[in-house]
């Protein structure tokens, strides 16, 4: 049983929460079974593997012109289903046990799925810079309150929240995900000195996940990757999480053609609507 009241803590005083032992060595090992089915290319400029939604632009041949108004109208179709089409392993991550009862504390009772990807690295591979998607250090610092993480009323009022499965070892000296813990609530841009040497700073962390660990991070957050140092590949998919009448995109994921969801993981694939009213309770204890 997880202490949700130690996990919230945690959550809102760095901005991110490792739970080690969320996924069993059993679904460790499918999961990394049906990448390995893919025959991926080795990652070379990029580490993103099996997105969803894709370009909308891929849709469209290069030589096509169109009018803005089917632009909009082809953006905002569901673009993919990513490596939800891999196996039922995948599809089974979107609501796992493991990390219902802590996206419910931040994100209530109806909640949907943005976006998802993959990250696969191998040894001496850097990729990005520190970012954040919401706060002072956002490119987009001026938006509405309500959309960046932001404390009132003893409660956390959250919107974006990134889920990643370690699906081999990573953190600690092997290097992947990183954050400067705390930055969610930094009202200061992040400083040049952190940003740009984020490999060598001593603010900057690599949470350790074993292989079967998640973690759930804020997009309030300042994070991004570190040079991934292990002889094994890094393998960890992510999975975006908003509350309902949010989204990131105008392109949505597709549900998988190859396999069942469930009526739950189907309502985490709808379309943006205000909680409750145009969107439903991800959960059974809430039916209006
Ligand atoms: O897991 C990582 O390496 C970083 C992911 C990231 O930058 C993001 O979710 O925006």
């Amino acid at each position: 049983m997880p202490d949700l009241e130690l996990q919230q803590y945690l959550f809102d005083l760095n901005g991110y929460l490792v739970i080690e032992d969320a996924l069993s060595a059993a679904e460790v090992a499918e999961l990394n079974r049906l990448i390995d089915r893919q025959n991926l290319p080795p990652p070379e400029d990029s580490p993103r593997f099996g997105s969803a939604p894709t370009l909308g632009a891929s849709l469209l041949k290069p030589e096509t012109t169109v009018p803005d108004s089917m632009t909009l109208q082809r953006e905002a179709r569901p673009v993919g289903a990513g490596f939800l089409n891999w196996g039922q392993a995948f599809c089974d991550l979107l609501d796992h046990p493991a990390i219902m009862p802590a996206l419910r504390l931040r994100l209530g009772d109806a909640f949907r799925l943005d976006r998802l990807y993959g990250m696969i690295m191998r040894q001496g591979m850097a990729y990005g810079s520190l970012h954040a998607d919401y706060g002072a250090t956002a490119t987009n610092e001026n938006v509405p309150p309500g959309e960046y993480y932001a404390f009132r009323s003893s409660q956390i009022y959250e919107g974006f929240i990134v889920v990643a499965w370690a699906l081999t070892d990573s953190g600690g000296e092997h290097g992947g995900f990183c954050c400067v813990p705390g930055s969610h609530k930094s009202h200061y841009k992040l400083p040049p000195q952190i940003s740009q040497n984020h490999h060598e700073s001593p603010h900057v962390v690599m949470p350790r996940m074993p292989a079967g660990s998640v973690i759930l991070f804020s997009e309030a957050l300042t994070h991004g990757t570190a040079r991934w140092n292990a002889e094994h590949e890094r393998r960890t998919a992510l999975y975006k999480y908003c509350v309902s009448h949010l989204t990131w995109t105008s392109k949505r994921v597709e549900a998988p053609t190859e396999f069942q969801l469930t009526p739950r993981q189907q309502i985490l694939l709808r379309d943006p609507g205000d909680p409750i009213r145009h969107f439903p309770s991800l959960f059974d204890d809430v039916f209006v």
